[in-house]
């Protein structure tokens, strides 16, 4: 249910239930947490890039599978903290990058989850929605965090409330996602962009991901003794000995995410 390849220092993580255009059910969840733990524990691994195959992204959790009508109401709230939550903290708390290639639409948590990542571009004919609200549910795996914090209340709620879809130009121009990208170009593009940043100093990049993510629940000052400490741990990374001599040398770094 999740295809994983590894190269160029990119693992790449492409969900897969084309016919269901990828929603969610416990298999893939298993499998694609076992990706992001993988791009954990595997220093080879420097940078992920997630996906989907055939016309979707990810239609969010497989509907079919928490059916009300098959053995009465299931537990929700029991399916966000063993399946949704992890995965959310286990993208937030990766310290490599996290790419997000939005290939087609993304709806319910699958769109929430493409808003996770740290550099999120869509197919020029990707949409987003909010798709909890057609079916009496709440934004979850992150959305009501996310969406407030990247593109402000009034946009937020009537998102969320209306269930409308988005356009991949809208998202960008919000500044929901990173880029726009034409359809056939997409695969390229964001695997080379992945594929840079995993050639970069990643133990720095890691670091930044996390300073800027703090910042959400820190003050000027908090923030500011953050930055000091990161700095110091990034200070004595190998990465920044060679960044420096590389300039001062006037030739290419090789990084080593150390
Ligand atoms: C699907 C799904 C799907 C199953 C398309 N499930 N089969 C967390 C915790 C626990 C429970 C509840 O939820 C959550 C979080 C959530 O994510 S809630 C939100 C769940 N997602 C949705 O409500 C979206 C439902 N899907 C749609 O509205 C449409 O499929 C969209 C707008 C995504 C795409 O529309 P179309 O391009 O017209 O495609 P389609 O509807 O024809 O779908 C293609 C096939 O995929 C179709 O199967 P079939 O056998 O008829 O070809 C759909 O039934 C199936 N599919 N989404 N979530």
């Amino acid at each position: 249910t999740v295809l994983s390849a590894l190269g160029d220092g990119v693992l790449r993580l492409t969900l897969n239930r084309p016919d269901k255009l990828n929603a969610f059910n416990e298999e893939m969840h298993l499998a694609l947490r076992a990706g992001f733990e993988r791009a954990h524990s595997d220093d080879r691994v420097r940078a992920v890039l997630l996906t989907g195959a055939g016309r979707g992204f990810s239609a969010g959790q497989d509907l079919g599978d928490r059916d009300p009508r098959k053995g009465g109401a299931p537990d929700l709230g029991h399916t966000i903290e063993t399946f949704y939550n992890p995965l959310l903290r286990l993208i937030r708390g990766l310290e490599k990058p996290v790419v997000c290639a939005v290939n087609g639409v993304a709806a319910g948590a699958g769109a929430n989850i493409a808003f996770a990542c740290d550099i999120t571009l869509a197919a020029r004919s990707a949409r987003f929605i909010q798709a909890f609200a057609k079916i009496g549910l709440v934004p979850d795996s992150g959305g009501t965090w996310s969406l407030p914090r990247l593109i402000g209340e009034a946009r937020a709620k009537a998102l969320a409330l209306t269930g409308e879809p988005l356009d991949a130009e809208t998202a960008a121009n919000w500044g929901l996602i990173w880029r726009v990208v034409d359809d056939p170009a997409l695969v390229d593009e964001t695997f080379a962009l992945a594929a840079r940043l995993a050639a970069g100093p990643t133990k720095g990049l890691g670091l930044t991901k996390r300073a800027i993510q703090a910042a959400a629940t820190h003050s000027l000052d908090e923030q500011l003794d953050l930055e000091r400490d990161l700095q110091r741990e990034a200070g004595l990374s190998a990465d920044y000995a060679e960044g420096v001599a590389a300039f001062l040398e006037k030739r290419k770094p090789e990084f080593k995410g150390r």
